[in-house]
C-alpha cells in the first residue's frame, strides 16, 4: 500500500494547557514516528512525499484571511505560542487587532500556533491532496496519509482540537468533482470541522462515530440530531456513544455508518486511533483486533479509499492500530 508522508510535521511542536494548568502535550512528533516505525516493521508499505502545494489550493474550503492568519502567526516569532485569550462575543466582531485575531480564528485553547505550525499543516494538506489526485487518476485504489497535526476539527476559518487545515475535507472536495463522496470519521472525537464544511452540501456525505459530545470534546457539536441543512439535509450522520464504549456496543454504530457511506464512489476515512482501549485521552475500550475488523468492513465496501491519520495518542499502540486497520488492503 502506498503511504503519503508529511515530513513537515516535525516542525510543529505544540504545548498544551488544560483548564489553566500546563500538561504534557498529546499531539507530539513521536506519534508520526511511532506509526512510521510500525508500518516499516510490518512491511509492504511504499512511502512517498507529496508535491508541495500552493496556499491557493486551501481556498477551496478555507477562508483566505484565516489562511493568512495561520501563516502570519507562524512567522511572527515575537510570539512563541499564539493562543487565544479572548473569544469573539457580541453581534459582530470586526476588530483586526492581533490579540482579537487569535480568538477570531480559533475555538479552543488546545491549538497553539508556533513556528512550524503553518508548514506542518500545509504539508498535511499537500499529502491529502496528493493522495486524492493519485486515487482520482486511478493510479491507486487505496492510500494512507501519514500526517500530523490532525485536521478533522478545523473549520472554514477556525482552528481547534489540535487541527488547523482539514486534510480529509480537502481530499473530499477534490473527489466531489468526480462523483459521490463520503467521509467516515472513526476518531473518538466528533469531526466537527468536516461536518461544518459540508453541512449544506449533498455531494459529500459526512458520517462520524464518536464519544457523546455531552460528555466529551468538542462538546458543541456531534449530536445525533445534527443531520445537515438546506441541500445537505440528510447528508450528515452522527453516532454518539458513551465514554467506555467497547467493541460490542460500537459494532451496530459501525454497521449503520457503513450503510450510510456505502453508496459513495470515493471514500475518505478519518482514522483516529484514540478509540483504542489504551488511549490516554479517548476513554473508549476498543481492542487492537477491532481496528482490523473495522478496516476489513471498510475494505469490503469495495470503494476507492483514502485513509487519513487524525488522532491517537498512545505512542506504544498507535502504530499497531494503524497497521491492524490497513492490513485489509494487503496483498
Ligand atoms: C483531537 B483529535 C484531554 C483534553 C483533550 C483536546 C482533544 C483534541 C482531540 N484532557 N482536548 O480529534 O484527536
Ligand atoms: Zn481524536
Amino acid at each position: 500500500m502506498r503511504v503519503i508522508v508529511n515530513s513537515s510535521h516535525a516542525g510543529h511542536l505544540p504545548f498544551e494547557c488544560e483548564g489553566g494548568e500546563p500538561v504534557t502535550p498529546s499531539e507530539v512528533p513521536g506519534r508520526f514516528e511511532a506509526i512510521r516505525t510500525a508500518l516499516q516493521t510490518h512491511g509492504g508499505f511504499a512511502f512517498e512525499e507529496p508535491d508541495p502545494i500552493d496556499e491557493s489550493a486551501l481556498l477551496a474550503l478555507h477562508d483566505a484571511d484565516y489562511v493568512a492568519y495561520l501563516r502570519e502567526a507562524s512567522l511572527d516569532r515575537t510570539v512563541q505560542f499564539a493562543v487565544p485569550s479572548v473569544f469573539p462575543f457580541g453581534p459582530s466582531p470586526r476588530t483586526k487587532n492581533a490579540m482579537a485575531r487569535r480568538g477570531l480564528y480559533c475555538f479552543d485553547t488546545y491549538t497553539p500556533i508556533t513556528a512550524g505550525t503553518f508548514a506542518a499543516a500545509l504539508g498535511g494538506a499537500a499529502a491529502a491532496i496528493h493522495a486524492a489526485e493519485r486515487i482520482a487518476s486511478g493510479a491507486d485504489r487505496a492510500i494512507y496519509v501519514l500526517t500530523r497535526p490532525p485536521g478533522h476539527h478545523a473549520e472554514r476559518a477556525r482552528c481547534g482540537g489540535y487541527s488547523y487545515l482539514n486534510n480529509a475535507a480537502l481530499a473530499a472536495d477534490r473527489f466531489a468533482k468526480l462523483g459521490r463522496v463520503a467521509v467516515l470519521d472513526l476518531d473518538v472525537h466528533h469531526g466537527n470541522g468536516t461536518q461544518h464544511l459540508f453541512y449544506d452540501r449533498s455531494d459529500v456525505v459526512t458520517v462520524s462515530i464518536h464519544g457523546d459530545p455531552d460528555q466529551m470534546f468538542p462538546y458543541f457539536s456531534g449530536f445525533e440530531d445534527e443531520t445537515g441543512t438546506g441541500n445537505g439535509l440528510g447528508f450528515n450522520r452522527n453516532f454518539a456513544l458513551p465514554p467506555g464504549t467497547g467493541a460490542n456496543p460500537y459494532r451496530p454504530a459501525l454497521e449503520a455508518a457503513l450503510e450510510a457511506v456505502c453508496r459513495a464512489e470515493f471514500l475518505i476515512v478519518s482514522l483516529g486511533t484514540d478509540a483504542h482501549e489504551s488511549d490516554p485521552i479517548g476513554g473508549f475500550k476498543l481492542p487492537t483486533e477491532f481496528f482490523a475488523e473495522m478496516g476489513q468492513r471498510v475494505k469490503e465496501l469495495n470503494v476507492p479509499t483514502l485513509v487519513v491519520q487524525e488522532g491517537g495518542y498512545n505512542l506504544e499502540t498507535i502504530g499497531e492500530c494503524v497497521v491492524a486497520f490497513l492490513r485489509a488492503w494487503e496483498g
